[in-house]
């Protein structure tokens, strides 16, 4: 099986069940400063689960390709990857927990519409409770009895096991202690696949005098799937409230299904991700055995790197930029450590084994390849500018203490910080340094910039919402100006909006004059002024496509888009000044952003320009 046959069964499935498909999101958020990815199906979701009402209904369907950056160091063993695709099912205030833990089941172990899993190797987790939430046991209830149908004797403690709000709780920023106002969560049941064998890392791990179980991460049992029971809402700094609606919020990781039914351990061993370590093992001359880690990475990071690139972002120091640039360049220490030879083969396979489900990496596939073999050059002129700043620095290396190639922690970590160099390639320079000290080095710098960036979002998206909506109405302004001006091929390639100011990125390959940014602002200005109503239609994706509504169609099964239209409707287009594909929210008439301004604009490279503004 092959993983778009996983998700062509699994989307069935879910449509015979009352569920509409719904769009695959970019994985780079628009309009959403809160997030640098989206790293989970419910993600854009959220006001629905919160009690918006969604267009396409109450049972809700897809496949969400998604990155957490937080796994990018994990890459490297036999089962991490940063990027993946979740699998995903909703239930917006319809069915609940008798419906969905059935339904999950038979998809896993039925032969003809689901995966034709062994049930005997299915263990499943439940929440334990807290002082607030009570113990799922409704979940157990249901779970006994689905195992008792296939004539499993399942008991709590056994092959039912509850744990703690750390492992049995979920929202987007962990436990109940960790959400901020506002935030849905709630207890969740997680399936679990028994491979049967330990694996070595268990003699490794914290948990080595425990005996193996579910949750205890040694890899001999895999987690396929979570169906979370989304019924709360954090109302204050110390109390959940219940939610009009209870949800179900399911997700299941795409990669990890496929390892399960191909029953390989190791997910590099699938039939996803062996083609391209087979190309790896060809061009390298050398064999995956003994080369696990680097083939691993070069894999993960290159697969992330080449989405990442597909939605637009370019390398830089800063936001979604520095992720790929930091991707690209663990990618490539990796890659010389195996071979000397240009790397491009790596991206084209990767292209041929995601093209079925993702078809715009081929039409973007020039696009990627620029943006990875640029940033690769620009990395190997840092690499010979650093060697340059040791060897001045330190002269006395390899010269006149014979045999000492030591440096300072400061300076690898000037190397690290302004020239972007891993501490990995410092030391395939050949330098040695204090690692200890390093790492309390780096853990301080982490903690500083986490602090700044929690600072920043917050502060652009819970205090000033009505300014955020009212740049998201102005980029939409913005964007049917810049085409009215320099043509069709213009078009938006990134956005994201703080109270403070609103980013605007566009293909466009030089500077804009100081007469056209005057003109830009006046024609906004006057829409503005002409308070023109916004609001959006529900119209079928063909419709949408033929009275020219702007944006990224990539969500091809969505029968039905949302449309904004900024003056206008479906019937009177000729009083329409933007129609665009968007998931709102916006303004309801245009005299609402009150003013706008362009305070900055960047070259980004690649022909692509930023501008920054502001409203209001
Ligand atoms: N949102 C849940 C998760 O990401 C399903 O695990």
């Amino acid at each position: 099986m092959k993983a778009s046959d996983i998700i062509e069964k699994y989307i069935n499935f879910f449509e015979k069940r009352g569920h509409k498909r719904i769009a695959n999101s970019p994985l780079v958020p628009q309009n959403d400063p809160t997030t640098l990815f989206t790293s989970s199906g419910m993600q854009p979701l959220v006001p629905y689960l919160l009690g918006e009402k969604h267009p396409q209904g109450t049972r809700l369907v897809n496949v969400q390709n998604s990155f957490r950056a937080q796994d990018i160091d994990e890459a490297g063993d036999n089962r991490h990857t940063s990027f993946f695709r979740m699998i995903g099912n909703w239930s917006l205030g319809d069915y609940f927990k008798k419906e969905q833990l059935p339904w999950f089941f038979e998809f896993l172990t039925d032969n003809k519409e689901g995966l034709g899993l062994d049930p005997n190797k299915l263990y499943v987790t439940v929440f334990a409770g807290n002082n607030d939430v009570p113990k799922d046991t409704e979940s157990i209830e249901i779970w006994i009895k689905i195992f008792k149908n296939v004539g499993i004797d399942a008991k709590e403690g056994d092959r039912i096991l509850p744990y703690p709000a750390e492992k049995n709780w979920w929202s987007r920023s962990g436990t109940p202690e960790k959400m901020p106002v506002g935030e849905p969560g709630g207890p969740d049941s997680e399936v679990f696949y028994d491979f049967g064998n330990e694996l070595k890392i268990h003699e490794n791990s914290q948990y080595k005098d425990e005996k193996c179980h579910p949750n205890c991460d040694c890899g001999r049992f895999i987690e396929i799937g979570n169906s979370v029971f989304m019924q709360y809402k954090k109302e204050s700094a110390t109390n959940l409230e219940e939610l009009k609606q209870k949800n179900v919020d399911f997700g299941g990781g795409l990669e990890r299904l496929l390892a399960v039914v191909d029953n390989k351990q190791d997910f590099f061993q699938t039939s996803l991700f062996l083609p391209i370590i087979n190309e790896i093992e060809k061009g390298s001359e050398k064999p995956y055995k003994g080369n696990e880690c680097a083939m691993r990475i070069v894999t993960d990071h290159l697969i992330a790197a080449t989405f990442i690139a597909a939605n637009g972002v370019i390398p830089s120091n800063k936001e979604q930029g520095y992720i790929l640039r930091r991707l690209i360049r663990r990618g490539y220490d990796h890659y010389i450590s195996l071979s000397d030879k240009d790397i491009s083969f790596v991206i084209e396979v990767i292209v041929e084994q995601y093209k079925t489900t993702d078809p715009y990496l081929i039409e973007k596939f020039e696009e990627i390849k620029f943006t990875i073999l640029e940033e690769i050059s620009k990395y190997s002129s840092v690499l010979h500018k650093a060697k340059t700043y040791i060897m001045k620095k330190y002269k006395h290396i390899g010269d006149e203490i014979k045999g000492t190639t030591e440096i300072s922690p400061d300076d690898v970590f000037y190397l690290y910080s302004s020239h972007g160099l891993s501490p990995t390639q410092i030391e395939s320079l050949g330098y040695t340094f204090d690692k200890q000290k390093f790492a309390e080095k780096m853990q301080t710098h982490q903690k500083l910039s986490k602090k700044g960036s929690e600072h920043k979002f917050r502060g652009g998206l819970a205090d000033h919402k009505e300014k955020t909506i009212m740049g998201h109405t102005a980029t939409h302004l913005l964007h049917q100006v810049l085409r009215d001006m320099f043509g069709k091929q213009l078009h938006q390639s990134g956005s994201n909006i703080t109270a403070e100011r609103l980013r605007f990125d566009f293909n466009f390959d030089r500077k804009l004059t100081d007469e056209e940014i005057l003109q830009i602002e006046n024609i906004v200005t006057k829409k503005i002024k002409a308070n023109l109503p916004v609001h959006f239609e529900m119209i079928p994706t063909e419709e949408a496509k033929k009275i020219g509504a702007i944006g990224l169609f990539e969500d091809t099964y969505s029968d039905m888009s949302k449309i904004y239209f900024i003056g206008g409707d479906s019937k009177h287009l000729d009083k329409a000044y933007s129609i665009e594909f968007c998931g709102g929210p916006h303004v309801e008439f245009t005299e609402m952003v009150k003013s706008f301004k362009i305070i900055k604009q960047e070259n980004l490279g690649n022909k692509m320009r930023r501008i920054y503004a502001k409203v209001g």
